[in-house]
């Protein structure tokens, strides 16, 4: 893992093009490539990965421009997304942390 904004980015556009190449546009993500992501890199984050509506759903949600496929720039909304939803899960919890040692 990254321990660096950099190297965030940079493994942010190697995990993009890793799915992006396999068919089709090779800089956009079809819903195959989309679903292949979804469950390798974030199954853990996603409920159902595997559900063929979820996935549906998921895909209209990025798709801002309605072209049927997602690119890197809607791809990132959803790992902003995603970090925000961490980062507030992390916050909890260090609160909670902070309550159990304090009281
Ligand atoms: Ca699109």
């Amino acid at each position: 893992m990254s321990a660096n904004l950099k190297g965030a980015m940079v493994d942010l556009i190697d995990v993009f093009h890793k799915y992006s190449g396999k068919e089709g546009d090779k800089y956009t993500l079809t819903k195959l490539e989309l679903k292949n992501l979804l469950k390798n890199e974030l199954g853990e984050f996603l409920e159902g990965p595997n559900d063929a509506c979820v996935v549906e759903k998921i895909m209209r949600e990025l798709d801002d421009n309605k072209d049927g496929v997602v690119d890197f720039q809607e791809f990132v909304g959803l790992v902003a997304a995603l970090t925000v939803a961490c980062n507030e899960f992390f916050k909890m919890a260090l609160k909670h942390a902070e309550s159990i040692c304090y009281t």
